[in-house]
């Protein structure tokens, strides 16, 4: 089997964006909206079970603010919340206060050099992303993703496939060519869902999650002693294969 793409999620993947990046974010539009709600690094870690901004946001309000369940059109204030929320999360990125993973450029330029497409799956906006690439790898990094699949573009967020389905449809390549980079059990679950084989970077809050069907765990990609470049990720694929 040839490799074709490789797909990569972007928070807790290609950057850690979780602790000091959306959660800061969404403590600076809680305040912002005077609201005396405040995520500290240990709560964040359980809300992190949800994936999704605006969803998170709900699941909160059930689980730790239940007067505000009586809210008129809460999906919109929800969604007004969430929208400072990635004001501040896009400041962060400007003032490159988030960069990218050990081994991401490096396995990002190897792979284009390889001809092997790479794409984007993730539950974020794709405005996060775009900002993301560009501070990180210069104002030209969207032209290197073949497809960019983020955020609302589908209905259901992982663990859900969608998303993973909509960038299989979009690349027109089918999921045994393809192997997907994620950091969370969450996104494990969404991506083997597509059929997509997928090797774990291990990121802050996701160090105690089950990994057990992915094909490789890594803490990162330079760590592990032997760089993960296209070759690896070709033997791999076929080395899965044949069992
Ligand atoms: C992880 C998520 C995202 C972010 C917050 O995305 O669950 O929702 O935590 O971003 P990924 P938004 O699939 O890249 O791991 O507030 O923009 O949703
Ligand atoms: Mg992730």
């Amino acid at each position: 089997m040839t490799l074709a793409a490789v797909l990569f999620d972007v928070d807790g993947t290609l950057a850690d964006t979780e602790r000091d990046g959306h959660r800061i974010a969404f403590n600076q539009a809680f305040e912002e909206s005077q609201l005396d709600w405040n995520w500290d690094v240990d709560l964040y870690g359980v809300l992190l079970q949800i994936t999704g901004g605006k969803e998170r946001i709900r699941f909160y309000i059930e689980n730790y603010a239940p007067s505000f369940l009586n809210k008129n059109n809460l999906e919109d204030w929800i969604a007004q919340i969430h929208k400072i929320k990635t004001k501040y999360f896009l400041n962060l990125l400007k003032e490159g206060k988030i960069p990218l993973r050990p081994g991401i450029k490096r396995l990002l330029d190897d792979l284009r050099s390889n001809n092997i497409k790479v794409a984007i799956a993730t539950t974020t906006t794709y405005e996060n992303v775009s900002t993301l690439l560009q501070c990180t790898l210069g104002n030209d990094a969207l032209e290197w993703f073949d497809v960019i699949g983020a955020g609302d573009i589908v209905p259901n967020k992982k663990p859900a496939p969608d998303i993973y389905q909509w960038v299989l449809k979009q690349l027109n390549l089918s999921a045994e060519t393809c192997i997907a980079i994620e950091d969370s059990e969450n996104g494990l679950k969404s991506s083997t869902a597509a059929g997509i084989r997928t090797i774990i970077t291990i990121s802050e809050y996701t160090q105690k999650q089950d990994f057990s069907d992915a094909i490789l765990v890594l803490e990162d990609l330079e760590t592990t002693g032997k760089q993960i470049d296209t070759q690896t990720i070709s033997n791999l694929l076929n080395q899965k294969q044949n069992k």
